[in-house]
């Protein structure tokens, strides 16, 4: 036991959780837990210049690397202005830690209200409960569903002096689904005739991709992805359908037609009730479980210990299939990604991206009409390298920054548009102070272009708060002292990401563009 503050302690107990960096916005009734840091050199403290950037950044980190970083907030406004990320980490399982003080309006034992967005919430009420909370805390992010957790440590706790004993950081079994129902499933698997694994978030926060993949190709299962799981199955692999796009007739139908789906990590329903399929599902959350179709074979855990028990048991039963199915890949997919038949500019630019980007980058995807389209167009090589905005305008270009930071090596890019991108540009501050070279490429429409599209062809063209008014985007980049370019074709857009990445530096690519037709 040493004598310490509350501050220390948390510094103390966050390096020894393994936290090695913390975003943060400091103030007052923090200034200890910042002097904490100061004092341990193995967290680096990264200042943003809104709270709403500590937890996208936070969520950006852990995405992509499956680390867990901290966002040290101020308790009241620090907090409030912070839940953005709270709740997009939330709607997206990533796993962030969220320090604050006591609340301002908090009473008595009452929490700021985050049940909502938080999987578990606690305050320390000394400095020796700091590790105990902390490693709590731990436990909550590392196991189950992850999800943000969110702490106060009141400034009197952290200003406080005692002894206090430092705990050590735990490693955790993930569950595994229960053996008489594993068998179940190998058996469905093996007798199927078409089956498909239809894969969610669940397989890149479980780290599951490689068993996955090892498993469709024994099976010769076709496999789609959702929105955040693209990439945990190459689009260039030949069992790869793309993302699960319904609305594509024949992936739907097809889908349809399959005898077997195993659905990993997903809360996506479909063939829920329907007797002509059996539908596995597997699943680290119960409540994503509940209310399913007979038709479900319910399987509660972890993707990653829980598809390796199924493949052992498929692998060593029955043997592996020919690629029976690969042609039939080919035909759908060669329908979906015809050039000939294809929106544009969008799948220029869509192309000219890919081809500027090597294979193992990360592309984040804002909530923009270039960023919607990316979903079905844009292809992914590898897991955790496409992140979703989660239904949240404006988050995009801090958890790439947040990204960055987790994978220094790998290229960052974000897709924009105007109106998302000016919630956090003044963060491109913080990428130069760092030096964390992320690169954004702004499709300027002078438009909120989404909902001025439904104004224009679902209300009779009644615009009214679509139309914006900018400040030019490339003066704009430079005033920070980065690096910015017009782009005003594919081509044009190719060469200046390209350019961009080269110059290992933040870089913002401006994009002017029109009206844009959706498919999707
Ligand atoms: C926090 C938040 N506020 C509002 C919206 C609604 N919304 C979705 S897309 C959009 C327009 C985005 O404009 P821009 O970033 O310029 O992209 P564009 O649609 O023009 O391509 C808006 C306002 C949202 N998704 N999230
Ligand atoms: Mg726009």
């Amino acid at each position: 036991m040493t004598k310490m503050t509350g501050g220390q302690a948390l510094a103390k107990s966050l390096y020894r959780e393994g936290v090695r960096v913390v975003f943060g916005l400091p103030g007052a009734g923090q200034y200890e837990a910042i002097d904490g840091i100061y004092e341990e050199p193995g967290i680096r403290y990264i200042t943003t210049r809104h709270e709403q950037a500590t937890t996208h950044m936070a969520d950006g980190y852990a995405r992509v690397s499956g680390n867990i970083a901290a966002a040290l907030v101020i308790p009241g406004a620090g907090a409030f202005n912070a839940s953005t990320g709270m709740a997009t980490a939330h709607s997206v399982s990533s796993p962030i830690l969220v320090v604050t003080g006591k609340h301002d309006q908090s009473t008595g034992d009452e929490l700021f209200s985050v049940q909502q967005i938080t999987k578990w919430a606690a305050r320390a009420s000394s400095p020796a409960d700091v590790p105990v909370i902390i490693h709590e805390a731990f436990r909550h992010l590392k196991t189950g569903r992850p999800r943000p957790v969110y702490i106060e440590v009141p400034h009197e706790v952290l200003a406080a002096e005692e002894e206090v004993k430092l705990l050590d950081s735990e490693a955790h079994d993930q569950p595994v689904g229960d053996p008489e129902q594993l068998a179940q499933a190998a058996q469905l698997l093996s007798e199927a005739q078409r089956p498909a694994i239809w894969t969610g978030t669940g397989v890149q926060r479980a780290g599951a991709w490689k068993t996955l993949q090892a498993l469709a190709e024994h099976l010769q299962a076709p496999v789609v992805t959702g929105r955040e799981s693209k990439g945990v199955i190459s689009d260039r692999h030949p069992l790869c359908l793309g993302m699960a796009e319904l609305r594509f007739g024949p992936l739907r139908e097809w889908l349809e037609h399959r005898d077997v789906i195993l659905a990993v990590g997903t809360s996506s329903r479909f063939g829920e009730g329907n007797a002509k399929q059996r539908i596995i599902r597997i699943n680290i959350d119960e409540k994503e479980l509940e209310h399913s179709g007979d038709n479900c074979l319910n399987i509660l855990g972890d993707a990653c210990p829980t598809l390796e028990a199924i493949y052992r048991i498929v692998s060593t039963t029955a043997p592996a299939r020919s690629a029976q199915s690969v042609e039939e890949v080919r035909t759908i997919n060669a329908t979906r990604f015809d050039p000939r038949i294809q929106l544009q500019p969008q799948w220029d630019f869509m192309q000219a991206i890919r081809s500027a980007l090597p294979d193992d980058s990360v592309f984040v995807q804002g909530m923009n009409q270039m960023g919607y389209y990316s979903r079905n167009y844009f292809p992914v090589y590898e897991p955790r390298s496409y992140l979703i905005s989660a239904g949240n305008l404006g988050v995009a270009f801090p958890v790439a920054l947040g990204a960055k930071i987790a994978k220094p090596e790998k290229p960052v890019v974000v897709v924009s548009g105007d109106g998302g991108f000016l919630y956090n540009s003044g963060e491109l501050a913080t990428a130069v102070q760092y030096g964390i070279n992320v690169v954004v490429i702004v499709f300027n429409d002078n438009a909120y272009g989404n909902v001025l599209r439904a104004q224009v062809e679902q209300f009779d063209g009644h615009i009214l708060g679509t139309q914006l008014y900018n400040p030019d985007f490339v003066k704009l980049a430079e005033a920070y002292g980065v690096r910015g370019f017009r782009a005003c074709d594919a081509g044009q857009l190719e060469l200046a990401l390209g350019e961009a990445l080269a110059a290992d530096a933040p870089g913002v690519i401006e994009v002017p563009v029109g009206k844009m037709d959706r498919e999707y």
